[in-house]
């Protein structure tokens, strides 16, 4: 089977672990329901479960039930982060994942409860891993990715991250700020994405921080990408509207050097990241070739 292929069946198989976690549309708070299954049915790449269970499965992880609930916690964490930042008082974009934002479908009151309620959804769900848990050892493991997740998505992780490039929108900004921006922003859900898969396959201290370093490095050279395609791609392929930086007066690594340069970077990035990763015993894994597949990925 090809990468394309194999790809292609693990985002399905995903869809199906995170579908089972979402909410029935009934009852008198139906409508947060509808906006909630909207915005995480509209179907993104699926990036971080997916980091989440290869990370797993290359450090030797086998039963999958406390990692499932995971898979569907942090992509919920991530949806609602995506909800919130097309808000209008964030980035104020009209679409997403190829169809309208939440908040214009639903209106802006629902886009900011319907990104509030997934985010404590995604606590509600991983708390399933711990009912799944049969042993001390599995609680561990479960407390152990619970930490990661909460820290990550914080003010020390995502939110801070998204806090500093909301003040600094429109001002000029050096690259190490940039740079805290990306590894937090960005960096930060890759990072517990890969770090949680380690955590529950029972990885150790040492080896969840080369995990941190690999994910850091991924994470930002994804960020870069994600530059270059709001300046070189169009809505039919990404989903969402480009130039959304320029409209939002954002420094990113492409204004600083350019398409190319920001685009070797990319590259840079990425065969670090594999070469700590083939330490960990990674090397022809399918993590592998998904890390080096974002280097030239469209969307
Ligand atoms: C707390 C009010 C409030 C808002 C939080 C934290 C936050 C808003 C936003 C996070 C910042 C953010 C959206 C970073 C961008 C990271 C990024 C490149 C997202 C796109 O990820 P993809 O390409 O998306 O994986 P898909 O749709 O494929 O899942």
């Amino acid at each position: 089977m090809s990468f394309e292929e194999q790809m292609q069946q693990k985002v399905h198989e995903v869809e199906l672990k995170i579908q089972a976690f979402l909410p029935a549309e009934e009852g008198f708070q139906k409508t947060v329901f509808e906006a909630m299954n909207y915005s995480v049915l509209a179907g993104g790449k699926r990036l971080r479960p997916l980091l989440m269970a290869e990370t797993f499965k290359m450090l030797g992880g086998t039963d999958e039930k406390l990692l499932i609930p995971f898979m569907a916690a942090l992509e919920m964490i991530h949806t609602y982060s995506l909800v919130h930042d097309d808000l209008p008082a964030m980035d104020n974009d009209e679409y997403r994942r190829g169809r309208k934002t939440t908040w214009m479908t639903f209106g802006e009151d629902m886009g900011i409860l319907a990104g509030d309620a997934l985010l404590n959804f995604a606590f509600e769900t991983a708390g399933k891993a711990f009912d799944a848990a049969e042993n001390e050892e599995e609680l561990r493991r479960a407390a152990k990715a619970l930490s990661i997740l909460s820290k990550k998505a914080g003010v020390y992780g995502m939110i801070g991250g998204q806090v500093v490039d909301v003040q600094l929108s429109g001002k000029p900004i050096e690259k190490d700020v940039l740079d805290f921006i990306y590894a937090m922003k960005t960096g930060a859900l890759i990072e517990a994405a890969m770090m949680i898969g380690g955590a529950l396959a029972g990885a150790d201290a040492q080896v969840l921080q080369k995990i941190e370093s690999i994910a850091l490095k991924t994470g930002l050279a994804f960020q870069i990408e994600d530059d270059i395609l709001d300046v070189t791609s169009t809505l039919e392929v990404l989903g969402k509207l480009t130039h959304s930086d320029e409209k939002n007066e954002k420094t990113t690594y492409v204004t600083l050097y350019g398409i190319e340069k920001a685009q070797e970077e990319v590259k840079q990035l990425s065969h670090e990241a594999v070469s700590l990763l083939d330490e960990l015993g990674g090397r022809d894994t399918f993590l592998e070739a998904l890390i080096l597949s974002l280097i030239h990925r469209k969307k």
